[in-house]
C-alpha cells in the first residue's frame, strides 16, 4: 500500500528568501535592495503546473531577472531615478514542485502577508497565471476595499478548468470572490463566463477598446481606491510580448498600456502588481526584456503619482 507522503514543507518566512549579492531584480547595488531599507519587494513564482498550450513560463521569472539588469534605473517619463530612491529587494523564488494551490496559497500567500504587513509594497513575477490569487488574497485582507485592474487577452473566469479550482484558466474567478474586477484586453473567452457573482465583473473587449479615448478613466472609475494591478503579458499585442504561451492577435499596444497604467496611478492607489505569462523565446530576449522595462515603469509610475504626496 502507498504511503501517503506528508505535506510539502515550503520556506515561507520573508527573512528566509531574500537575495544576498547583487543577482537581485534590476541588478542594485546590494545596500539598496536589503528588505529594511527597500520599499519594493519581489517575489519570482516560477511555475507552470497547468498551462494549457504553450509551455516554458516557468522560465520567466529568471529571465526578466537577467533582462531587468540591462533596464536603465532613470525613468524618463517621470524623470527621476525611482528604483534605487525607493530600493527593490529580491526575494529566492519559490518552490515550483508543487500544485498550483499549493503554489499560490501555499508560498505566495503567507508571504505577500508579510511583505504588507511590513508596510512594504509586494511585486509577483510569474510563471502563470494561476500564481496571482494568493497575492491578490493577502493584499484584499490588508486593504478592504481593493479592486483589480486586470490586463489580459483571456478572462480567466471559469469556475473551475479540468476541475482545477486554480488552474490559470480560473485566476480570476478565483480573485473575484474576494473583490470587484475590471478586465481589458480581453478577446477569448467563453459564453458562460460571468465570475463569481460575488462582486461586479466590468469587461473591456480588445475589439471595441484598442486605442486611446474616454473608455480609459471610464474603466478606471469602476475601481475601488485601492488597486491591485495583474498584468498577463498576452493582454499585450504578440508584438510587444511575443514570447506567451497563448499569443492572441489584436491585444494592447505598449504605449496604450503605458498610458493606461499611468492614468490608474494617477487616479487610484496601487497596492500590488503581478506581470505573468512570459515564455522566454530562445535567442530571442523581446519578451523578458519588456517585461522588465515594464515592471520598471510600474515601480516609477506609483512612485511619483501614489506616492508623491509623501514624496513633496
Ligand atoms: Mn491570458
Amino acid at each position: 500500500m502507498a504511503k501517503k507522503s506528508a505535506p510539502k514543507k515550503f520556506v515561507t518566512d520573508l527573512r528566509k528568501l531574500v537575495v544576498k549579492g547583487d543577482d537581485n531584480f534590476f541588478g542594485l547595488e546590494p545596500e539598496l535592495a536589503t528588505l529594511a531599507r527597500a520599499r519594493f519587494v519581489v517575489m519570482s513564482a516560477p511555475y507552470e503546473g497547468t498551462v494549457s498550450y504553450g509551455v516554458g513560463t516557468g522560465a520567466g521569472p529568471k529571465a526578466i531577472r537577467l533582462a531587468s539588469q540591462q533596464v536603465e534605473l532613470f525613468d524618463e517619463i517621470t524623470r527621476d531615478e525611482h528604483i534605487p530612491r525607493h530600493g527593490v529587494c529580491t526575494l529566492k523564488a519559490f518552490d515550483a514542485k508543487c500544485s498550483a494551490e499549493e503554489m499560490t496559497m501555499g508560498q505566495i500567500y503567507p508571504v505577500t502577508q508579510q511583505i504588507v504587513g511590513e508596510n512594504k509594497f509586494p511585486v509577483l513575477v510569474g510563471g502563470e497565471h494561476s500564481v496571482s490569487p494568493g497575492a491578490i488574497k493577502a493584499v484584499a485582507e490588508a486593504y478592504p476595499d481593493v479592486s483589480v485592474f486586470h490586463i489580459d487577452a483571456h478572462s480567466d473566469l471559469r469556475d473551475s478548468y479540468h476541475d482545477d479550482k486554480f488552474s490559470h484558466a480560473s485566476a480570476a474567478a478565483r480573485f473575484n470572490e474576494w473583490c470587484p474586477v475590471v478586465q481589458v484586453g480581453i478577446r477569448s473567452r467563453e459564453k458562460m463566463e460571468h465570475g463569481s457573482g460575488k462582486h461586479p465583473v466590468h469587461c473591456y473587449h480588445a475589439f471595441d477598446y484598442h486605442t486611446e479615448g474616454p473608455w480609459i478613466d471610464e474603466a478606471i472609475n469602476h475601481l475601488t481606491r485601492n488597486v491591485y494591478l495583474t498584468i498577463d503579458v498576452d493582454g499585450f499585442d504578440p508584438s510587444v510580448f511575443p514570447g506567451t504561451g497563448t499569443p492572441e492577435p489584436g491585444g494592447i499596444t505598449w504605449y496604450l498600456g503605458l498610458k493606461m497604467i499611468l492614468r490608474l496611478a494617477q487616479q487610484r492607489n496601487i497596492v500590488g502588481f503581478d506581470i505573468v505569462e512570459v515564455s522566454p523565446i530562445k535567442g530571442q530576449q523581446v519578451s523578458e526584456f519588456a517585461a522588465a522595462r515594464l515592471m520598471g515603469r510600474i515601480i516609477a509610475f506609483i512612485s511619483h503619482y501614489c506616492w508623491r504626496a509623501e514624496t513633496v
